[in-house]
């Protein structure tokens, strides 16, 4: 540590902190600054607060995640006083979430709304960040905290003649915010991830005629959703700090009961009473079914099977049936949770296009080509998904120390120490980023913990009269290969999911969350900031 004591703000920066996004990353990263004191700016491109679930409004979005689990836990008043009315929230509850937090902490006051960010570049001589916004403005702070949520830049194909559609088209990931009718329409989704699982069954009860492109088959378990009972909600307020502290004693930061037990070792019959015993209570959890369906191909093909064997059960036309059968690892991508997925393909308007021997050749102003066949559409639901944990920090023009530019430093994947801080960038750091838990965990407590790691690193600068952080290259180069060395020891890695980049063109392939769980990764974090944050170059 250098001796050169300085604030960490000084009178030449407008804000101690500019933090991008006002998501609930964004949100809690300015209500806990501002609790310690620090001055902080929010640049917020949409026009009001809640991130992913301002622009995911698209029919049958909610959470995959309980409710009762996915909500702050920083103040207990507000988790006492907020009532959820469903097992998994709605977005348009979630949101309403989210704007009550805004309110309750009155947020909003320092939040600009409907401005995006440009370019952010640091300043070496004067060791601060400079923001740039589409208004153009510039502030400065001595801090830079991204904010951007790990899904939040849409990733619409470059398909031939895609603007030269008649019909409407719509992204689910940018949805309108005027409701939407298909009353009469003929509809194409093009997709089968999340959010068409979610959105397909609704748009089938609208449309005149609905048509799936499916390019890959995917697993979803049934959520069972219903509106929560009240006695398990008062059981839960009446311990909710107990729940809170399993569930980060669980790898995906949420507090289940899994079983640990092999899927090989069980017989037939264990097997099938636990598969149907985790179909029975619907949703993520499925997958603790066994201990080694994510380590062991032969486990994992065990409950592939029986999830086959029920897309069998419920689909009636058994072409149909086989052609929405996965054939992938069950888990490797993002596994869905819905409401009435499979028993759509049962009715007369719905019908299943296979695009995957034969992709979507073109987009033309009456439909969409397949196989030189053309589908005549009325409007067009891309549900194509998101350049996922990078997108949205490379769309930005970042520039680190000696004007570094971050797309250039991440040319062959993204590189970061704890997905916290990138070497070369000092004092900027990105709250989920790639390299952390994020995606594989439950968001708001891997929010949580990120947001306050941050606030006390920035409350450390400020007691030791510091003021420049950067992440060490060998630490970066350590945690990236821990990183690598983990996630090829889990089957998660082998598919061609937006976990790896997959899914976007020329994207490069590394598997971008830290896989080890929420548990090792807490007990990491909190080791090197008590180690005088080691990894770090503090002056
Ligand atoms: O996106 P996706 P999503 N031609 O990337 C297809 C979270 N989420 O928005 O698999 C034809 O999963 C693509 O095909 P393939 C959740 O973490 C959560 O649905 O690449 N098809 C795929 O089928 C989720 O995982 C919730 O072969 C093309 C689909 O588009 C993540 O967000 C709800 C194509 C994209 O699926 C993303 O989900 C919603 C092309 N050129 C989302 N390009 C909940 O909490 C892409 N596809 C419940």
């Amino acid at each position: 540590m250098a001796e050169q004591p300085e604030p960490a703000a000084t009178s030449a920066t407008d804000f101690d902190a500019i933090i991008v996004g006002a998501g609930f990353a964004g949100m809690y990263m300015l209500h806990k600054l501002r609790q310690l004191g620090f001055s902080a700016r929010v640049f917020e491109a949409g026009s009001g607060v809640g991130g992913t679930w301002y622009w995911n409004r698209y029919p049958g979005a909610r959470c995959d995640v309980e409710s009762m689990q996915y909500s702050y836990q920083f103040d207990d008043d507000l988790q006492q006083e907020w009532s959820w009315t469903e097992r998994y929230a709605t977005q348009p509850e979630i949101l309403r979430y989210a704007n009550h937090v805004a309110d309750r902490f009155d947020l909003r006051r320092d939040i600009r709304f409907d401005t995006r960010v440009t370019t952010a570049r640091f300043d070496d001589d004067e060791r601060l960040w400079c923001v740039e916004t589409d208004d153009g403005t510039r502030t400065t702070a001595r801090y830079c905290i991204m904010a951007l949520g790990c899904l939040s830049a849409a990733n619409l194909p470059d398909f031939k003649g895609r603007d030269s559609f008649r019909g409407q088209t719509y992204h689910t990931g940018n949805w309108p915010h005027e409701p939407v009718d298909f009353t009469g329409q003929r509809v194409g989704v093009i997709g089968t991830g999340s959010s068409a699982i979610q959105s397909i069954p609704l748009i089938a009860e609208q449309a005149d005629t609905l048509y799936v492109f499916q390019r890959t088959a995917n697993y979803t378990i049934p959520a069972h959703n219903r509106p929560l009972d009240t006695d398990y909600v008062k059981a839960v307020k009446a311990d909710y700090a107990g729940m809170r502290a399993r569930a980060k004693r669980m790898p995906p930061g949420i507090d289940f009961t899994p079983n640990l037990g092999s899927a090989l070792e069980a017989d037939a019959a264990e097997r099938r009473r636990r598969f149907e015993a985790r179909w029975a209570e619907g949703g993520l959890t499925f997958m603790g079914a066994f201990g080694d369906l994510l380590l062991d191909q032969k486990a994992n093909d065990t409950a592939a099977d029986f999830v086959r064997g029920k897309i069998h059960e419920i689909v009636r036309d058994q072409d149909v049936a086989d052609l929405l059968s996965p054939h992938n690892v069950i888990g490797c991508k993002r596994l869905c949770v819905d409401s009435g997925y499979w028993a759509t393909f049962n009715r007369d308007n719905v019908n299943l296009v296979d695009v995957a021997e034969a992709p979507i050749e073109e987009i033309t102003p009456d439909g969409l080509v397949v196989d030189g066949r053309l589908y005549e559409l009325d409007a067009i639901v891309f549900a194509t998904g998101f350049d996922a944990m990078t997108g949205a920090l490379l769309r930005i023009d970042i520039r680190g120390s000696g004007g570094q530019a971050l797309k250039d430093k991440w040319a062959e994947g993204p590189r970061s120490y704890l997905g916290l801080a990138v070497a070369g960038f000092p004092n900027l750091f990105t709250i989920t980023g790639p390299g952390s838990p994020s995606v594989l965990t439950n968001m708001l407590p891997s929010i949580e913990q990120h947001v306050e790691w941050i606030a006390d690193c920035l409350s450390y600068l400020r007691e030791h009269a510091l003021g420049r952080i950067e992440a060490t290259a060998p630490a970066e180069d350590a945690w990236v290969a821990h990183n690598r060395e983990i996630a090829g020891e889990s089957l998660r890695s082998t598919c061609s999911s937006w976990y790896v980049g997959a899914n976007v063109p020329g994207k490069p392939r590394v598997f971008m969350p830290y896989i080890g769980g929420f548990p090792a990764y807490l007990e990491k974090c909190a080791e090197i900031a008590g180690n005088d944050y080691a990894g770090f170059d503090l002056t």
